[in-house]
């Protein structure tokens, strides 16, 4: 079968954005659209496609099983050797990394849109990652990008359908495919990571034995969380739910949050459930839930690195560095001081930690978008982070009986003190109020008198003055690349800090984020809500930005 060069035209926009490129399904079904973006990253690809070998998988979500042919066509027309492909295309986010760096791949494409709602009304996503397991870094997707805006022609093989239900070594025109279990990798390398004796004896000996929920929101992590909770752990079927993968997602929102991981927050206060868990639509978020308490993922993360040692045996030689995305909370920071440790500020988004992985100097990192991981693979790992969490509580058992999630908080609290955070998103507001916003709060940052102001809150006394204020820029420190224009950040003399930050996911309209963040030593504070405590910072985020007038919202769509 030989090489068919189509003539194409340019799409605009087909610019990868925080994590890929994330469209309407309606858009990627134009013809042609998909085989363009494809056929930049086969170009743009590091090194050529010739001769490669990647691996291709999504969240299964509505058209991922017709993506994957097309991604055969020009694979195989671009001259890949190899495409290991995940069963029915589906391998979770965290798993394609996984098996990127045990197969020794060059690279892989993910089709997914993450915690994005799926179905034909709804939206799809394509995103590269490269031989490390990691999302193409910037100078990559750049690359891309610029492809996409004169690409005339791509290349492919007319191949028919290939069956991606049946496991196995096919020949596929000049293709080899491999077919393979979308979870066994990944289970195994988790095996080698925790020790999942030690978890399994806090839960099967402790009377009254502790119960646990995991929810996958169906997306694609059902079928994971069976191997572990149910199959590894030996916990009843009734510890997962959501647990089969539809491709619109049942119509959740697969993003787990207080908002829209309410299947499982409902049971686990119904049912006192000690530990509840969710996953997002690819499997690489978390939320770590449990009756009356809730993690905040940029408390999650600081505790885990807290406890590493002692309760994950991967990290038994000592972990080397810790880091946080900009708008993420300082507790972590707080950890890594304490233990002396490295940590790093990187720009919102993960593909700016992996360079840090590589150079052996990070362990453990995350995002306050429920974003949590370690250098097992080069992906936030949602997985991962709920058996961390059971680790912990195994731990932590171990030294007290009868610990709960809130006892490991406040333990943490009354060592550290407590960083409360919340973010507000205002979503598919119109893009130029947005930009307005954007673009007002630069020209505030830029009068000479706007450092030393105060702003009092609206409804209290309280008020904050400005210590620093600017455009967050970063400088990565391994390879000297200089991202610029990461979230407009201000810091107030308490410590405080407000940031506003235009979101790289969304697939129409714009999102803005605001992020405030309060740090408390005041033990009599601990057990506060975090929107009692931070309200006059959020009315001071509010009225010197006007966000409110520019985009037009009185009210955010999700509170985190
Ligand atoms: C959001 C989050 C960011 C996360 C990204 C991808 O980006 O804020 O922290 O890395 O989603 O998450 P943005 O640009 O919309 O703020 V997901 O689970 O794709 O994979
Ligand atoms: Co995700």
């Amino acid at each position: 079968m030989s090489v068919v060069t189509v003539q194409t035209t340019p799409f605009a926009g087909q610019k990868p954005g925080t994590s890929g490129l994330r469209k309407k399904v309606k858009v990627f079904q134009q013809p042609h659209y998909t085989e363009n973006f494809v056929q930049a990253i086969f170009t743009a690809m590091p090194g050529g496609s010739d001769g490669k070998t990647i691996v291709v998988g999504g969240d299964g979500r509505y058209y991922s099983p017709e993506v994957v042919q097309i991604i055969l066509r020009l694979a195989a027309g671009n001259g890949i050797k190899h495409v290991v492909v995940g069963q029915h295309g589906v391998l979770s986010t965290p798993a394609v990394s996984a098996l990127i760096r045990s197969l020794k791949t060059d690279g892989g494409i993910l089709l997914t849109a993450s915690h994005n709602p799926g179905g034909p009304e709804n939206d799809f996503g394509i995103k590269f990652n490269t031989a490390n397991g990691g999302p193409a870094p910037e100078d990559v997707t750049d690359k891309i990008y610029k492809v996409t805006e004169g690409i005339t022609s791509y290349k492919q093989v007319e191949l028919p359908d290939l069956d991606i239900s049946k496991l196995g070594e096919f020949t596929h025109g000049p293709l080899k495919v491999t077919i393979v279990d979308s979870v066994s990798n990944y289970i195994e390398l988790l095996k080698t990571i925790f020790d999942f004796e030690r978890i399994k004896k806090w839960l099967h000996e402790t009377s009254p034995k502790p119960t646990v929920l995991f929810d996958a929101l169906n997306g694609v992590t059902g079928p994971y969380g069976r191997a572990i909770f149910v199959e590894e752990l030996g916990l009843p079927e009734s510890s997962i739910q959501n647990a089969t993968p539809l491709p619109d997602f049942g119509g959740l929102h697969p993003d787990p949050n207080l908002t829209y991981a309410h299947t499982l927050v409902e049971r686990v206060e119904r049912e006192n459930i000690l530990f509840g868990a969710a996953s997002d639509g690819d499997g690489d978020r978390n939320m770590i839930y449990g009756k009356g308490a809730f993690v905040t993922p940029s408390d999650s993360v600081a505790i885990i690195a807290d406890w590493a040692e002692k309760a994950i045996p991967y990290f038994k030689g000592g972990v080397k560095g810790l880091a946080r995305s900009m708008p993420t909370s300082g507790a972590i920071d707080l950890v890594a001081k304490a233990k002396g440790l490295e940590v790093f500020e990187v720009p919102t988004g993960w593909k700016f930690f992996g360079n840090l992985m590589d150079a052996g100097r990070l362990s453990i990192c995350g995002e306050e978008s429920f974003g949590t991981g370690s250098d097992h693979i080069r992906e936030k790992d949602g997985v991962w982070a709920v058996v961390a969490w059971l680790a912990i509580l195994a731990a932590a058992n171990e030294e007290k009986p009868g610990t709960t999630i809130d006892d490991v908080l406040l333990a943490h609290y009354n060592v550290y003190g407590r960083s409360f955070f919340s973010r507000y998103d205002y979503e598919e507001v119109e893009s130029a109020g947005a930009e307005a916003l954007v673009n007002n709060l630069r020209e505030e940052f830029a009068k000479p008198d706007f450092v030393g102001q105060s702003f009092k809150a609206t409804t209290s006394d309280t008020s904050f003055t400005v210590k620093e204020a600017a455009d967050f820029a970063y400088t990565d420190p391994v390879d000297g690349s200089v991202s610029t224009k990461q979230g407009l950040y201000i810091k107030f003399t308490d410590g405080s800090r407000i940031i506003f930050r235009l979101s790289g996911t969304g697939s129409s309209g714009a999102t803005v984020r605001l992020y405030v963040e309060k740090y408390s030593k005041n033990a009599a504070e601990y057990g506060e809500d975090a929107q009692v405590g931070l309200k006059p910072l959020i009315e001071v985020a509010l009225s010197l930005s006007k966000l409110q007038d520019y985009i037009k919202r009185d009210k955010p769509t999700v509170i985190t």
